[in-house]
């Protein structure tokens, strides 16, 4: 009796974390990205490669010429709510070709999907590092990373987009437990 339960529980335990895992998958990932043009063979994909490779030099790092607007959007294949992305910089120089910069997410391709709502504003990021952006739900296939109003080379080295409030209570949940404890339990 207890060996035919097996397999039913098991299953549901194995249903539940597929559900999890395909929650905090990086949707982005190997998706078909886009600049407004390329310079120096450093095309939109190396922005979705699944590599944060900072350093010009180690190819993983998408570049726009210095156009008037800079644009660079990944297509996520369908509308997802959209709660958070994540933007490694250019890590040996030229930090500050980020700032200002806006991620901008929707299903319009008006503009190049540079009209589509304004997630979060880049105020800047750091040389070389990793920064997350978390937002309320923004539905949309198309996220765009733009900097409005000048002259200027928009350079990825990773972008990652993650969907729905759950992926982030349970990631959350995740460093909290691997840092030691949960803080609702402690509380109690
Ligand atoms: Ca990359």
């Amino acid at each position: 009796m207890v060996l035919r339960s097996v397999p039913a529980t098991a299953w549901k335990i194995m249903a539940t974390i597929m559900s999890w895992l395909h929650m905090l998958r990086n949707l982005a990932l190997r998706a078909t990205a886009f600049q407004s043009s390329t310079l120096g063979g450093a095309v939109a994909r190396k922005a979705v490669d699944g590599n944060r490779n900072s350093i010009w030099d180690g190819g993983s790092c998408s570049r726009t010429d210095r156009d008037r607007n800079p644009w660079w959007r990944v297509d996520l294949g369908k509308a997802y709510k959209v709660t958070r992305v994540i933007i490694t910089n250019r890590g040996d120089c030229y930090a500050e070709r980020i700032n200002g910069a806006q991620i901008r997410i929707g299903n319009s391709l008006e503009n190049n999907g540079n009209n589509n709502e304004l997630a979060e504003a880049v105020v800047s990021i750091p040389l070389g590092e990793t920064k997350t952006f978390n937002f309320k739900p923004i539905n949309g296939r198309y996220v765009n990373i733009v900097i409005p109003g000048r002259n200027e080379f928009l350079t990825l080295c990773e972008v990652e987009s993650w969907r729905t409030q759950a992926s982030r209570h349970l990631s959350q949940g995740m460093q909290r437990n691997s840092g030691g404890g949960n803080r609702a339990q402690r509380a109690r």
